[in-house]
């Protein structure tokens, strides 16, 4: 069964007490519920990891090369900061896709920049939860 790994970077373990103006009123454990009953359907394993911690990160991405086949990743605040990041999804051979819950390009200009996204075969921002959603599809169909 293809494996993807859906990693959540620094505050997404935040979500729901603050600004749902901006992120909705799901919390990062609605937003895994909602991944794992996709994946069920679509007949992928998913295996969740969420850090505040840029180096964990790039850990894990490391750890999991040749054993995953595709990455979401919504990198949060490190997207617009990591370099790191982004050379360990470019070390790895699996494809990923940047996830972000908020339309950054509607929002401050040092959100606009993203260091990942390049990296990656795609980038969805602004469709709340539905952009996981999404992404797991495309990656489960290639
Ligand atoms: O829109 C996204 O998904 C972001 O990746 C979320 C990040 C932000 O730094 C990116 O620019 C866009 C922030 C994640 C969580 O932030 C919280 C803020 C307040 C309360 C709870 C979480």
């Amino acid at each position: 069964m293809k494996k993807i790994l859906i990693i959540n970077g620094p505050n997404i373990n935040m979500l729901g007490s603050r600004e749902p103006g901006i992120y909705g009123n799901a919390t990062l454990a609605d937003i895994e519920k909602a991944i794992s009953s996709l994946a069920k359907e679509l007949k992928v394993e998913v295996e969740f990891f969420q850090s505040n911690h840029e180096g964990e990160i790039v850990d894990k991405i490391q750890s999991v090369k040749d054993k995953v086949f595709a990455i979401v990743i919504n990198p949060a605040a490190f997207t617009h900061t990591s370099v790191a990041i982004r050379d360990a999804i470019s070390a790895i051979a699996a494809p990923a896709i940047e996830v972000h819950i908020s339309n950054v390009y509607s929002r401050e200009e040092f959100r606009h920049k993203s260091y990942i996204a390049g990296v990656c075969i795609g980038q969805i921002a602004g469709f709340g939860v539905d952009g996981y959603l999404f992404a797991l599809k495309k990656l489960a169909s290639l």
